[in-house]
């Protein structure tokens, strides 16, 4: 071929690619909304895929704050990948076991939804593998002791060169500063956070509470930030550091007792019962017993049965609204032009009598019976529901927020679900893993390594437990 030839075939393929081009270019033009954006998307509600698909998550976490973030990813659909210890895994697999042999429900109730890979992270192989992995995911989340993650040679700068687009999630116990170097476990956090100091009757000693607020909700804080981490990452290109320190995310949740501690300067707290009993405030924010957090005043008042089931109680607010119906329901019309009870001001230093008239009241009838006869009246009320009820509520069953799932270990348990529920991205609820259950299909599927490398990698024994090295398939 000569070459005016040549050129003359170049330029009508270079000619006829344009019009491919253009005539490509017209449905693009369709797709995209105005605003640069994608066009709504046209699919049923939920058959979107779900909101974090797409997105890896290295999953380093273990016992509870950490696998409370990433179950919650996983369940808005990243793909978790958690990185167990061969041969012992999350420490959790085996605390408060109730099932012989069986991982807990401890760790089966915080690590749904996601897949684990065994590898041991001070070997050689080990190191290698969690490399490629931090090339193929977009975030990595632990919750170990400080220094830990440094000391297994993945610190920020090593990371950040592999991957720079990699968010880098912690929660440690406590920020910078003079403890930062300390374990942390729920209880220390709550009574560093400032929540069991005013937990709890005035006399009696600091209370910690049930609900997990070190452990669960440092995870929800530290989900927020790594989907937050997310969104920046679209306009920078760049991953960061997202910290969450356990004693911050009890304080968040304890905001209003700091708040107290203000206004405290200001003169007595009126809506704490202790104003209307009388008793002087000292320096700090009391405990306030069963008081309303809010400017409307509740307590917790026994109902029927009370002197045999523990939980035969209910909380009752004197919402100011509908102080009138309250009087009404409880036989106490007079109250309604009494000065003594008329306003809200006037009732603050007589709680304690009002709250035992309302008592008198509620127990002569179960929880549900006063809460049914309230809500009619708008007024404002709350069963105490026991795990039992809360466990068998058909309710919270069908809303995703209780969820049964069926384990090989174990058989059926009960799990909750997501408790952030999205319109277009339905959670999927899956069982816990096994104990390296998915070693050998990410190695090959999300690492690439062919079937020789994988049998390689057996050997090594960095994806086995020390003692049997060779045999085992999958950890
Ligand atoms: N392969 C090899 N080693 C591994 C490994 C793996 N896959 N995974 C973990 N390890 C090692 C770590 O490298 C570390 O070893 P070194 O201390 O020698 O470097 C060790 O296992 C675990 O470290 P740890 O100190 O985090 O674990 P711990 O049980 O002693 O402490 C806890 C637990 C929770 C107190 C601590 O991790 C901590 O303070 N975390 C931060 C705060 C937190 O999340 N607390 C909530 C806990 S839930 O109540």
């Amino acid at each position: 071929m000569t070459t005016r030839k040549k050129t003359a075939k170049a330029k009508s393929k270079a000619a006829a690619k344009k019009v491919v081009k253009l005539k490509r270019k017209k449905p693009a033009a369709k797709t995209a909304a105005s605003n640069g954006h994608p066009r709504p998307s046209s699919r049923p509600w939920g058959q979107a895929g779900r909101a974090l698909e797409g997105v890896k998550i290295l999953d380093f976490t273990h016992v509870q704050s950490g696998p409370t973030c990433t179950q919650l990813l996983a369940y808005m659909g990243a793909d978790v990948i958690k990185v167990e210890r061969p041969g012992i895994g999350d420490i959790t697999r085996g605390q408060l076991r109730d099932v012989k042999g069986a991982d807990s429900l401890y760790f089966t109730m915080l690590n749904g939804s996601k897949r684990s890979i065994t590898i041991d992270s001070k070997h050689a192989k080990g190191k290698e593998i969690l490399d490629r992995l931090v090339k193929k995911c977009d975030v990595l989340v632990e919750n170990f002791a400080p220094g830990a993650l440094d000391r297994m040679g993945l610190t920020w700068e090593h990371i950040h060169q592999l991957n720079p687009r990699m968010i880098v999630a912690s929660v440690k116990g406590f920020g910078p500063g003079p403890y930062e170097d300390c374990k942390v476990y729920e209880n220390v956090a709550q009574c560093a956070g400032g929540s069991a100091s005013t937990t709890g009757f005035r006399d009696g000693p600091p209370l910690v509470t049930g609900a997990q607020i070190g452990d669960s909700g440092t995870g929800l804080h530290l989900a927020l930030g790594i989907v937050s981490a997310l969104y920046q990452r679209i306009r920078t290109g760049r991953g960061q550091k997202v910290l969450c320190a356990m004693q911050d995310g009890v304080l968040n949740l304890a905001r209003v007792k700091l708040r107290d501690q203000q206004r405290l300067a200001h003169g007595p707290l009126t809506e704490y019962s202790q104003f209307g009993e009388g008793i002087p405030f000292g320096k700090a924010t009391p405990r306030a017993g069963n008081d309303s957090g809010g400017g409307q005043p509740g307590w917790i008042l026994k109902c029927k049965g009370w002197e045999s089931d523990p939980d035969a109680y209910i909380y009752f607010i004197t919402q100011a609204p509908v102080w009138g119906a309250i009087c009404d329901v409880i036989g106490k019309p007079e109250w309604k032009t009494d000065p003594d009870y008329a306003t809200p001001p006037a009732r603050l230093p007589r709680l304690r009598t009002i709250f035992d008239t309302i008592e008198q009241w509620t127990k002569t009838m179960t929880k549900f019976e006063v809460m049914e006869i309230c809500n009619k009246h708008d007024i404002p009320v709350g069963p105490i529901l026991s795990m039992k009820e809360i466990a068998e509520e058909p309710s919270l069953r069908a809303t995703g927020t209780v969820v049964e799932v069926d384990h090989p270990g174990r058989g059926k348990y009960l799990t909750v679900g997501n408790p952030i529920k999205l319109s277009d991205s339905p959670a999927d609820v899956r069982r816990s893993p096994l104990l390296g259950e998915h070693t050998e299909e990410i190695l090959r599927k999300v690492l690439g390594y062919s079937e020789k490398e994988v049998a390689g990698i057996k050997l090594s024994g960095a994806i086995t437990a020390p003692d049997k090295p060779a045999k085992a398939e999958a950890a």
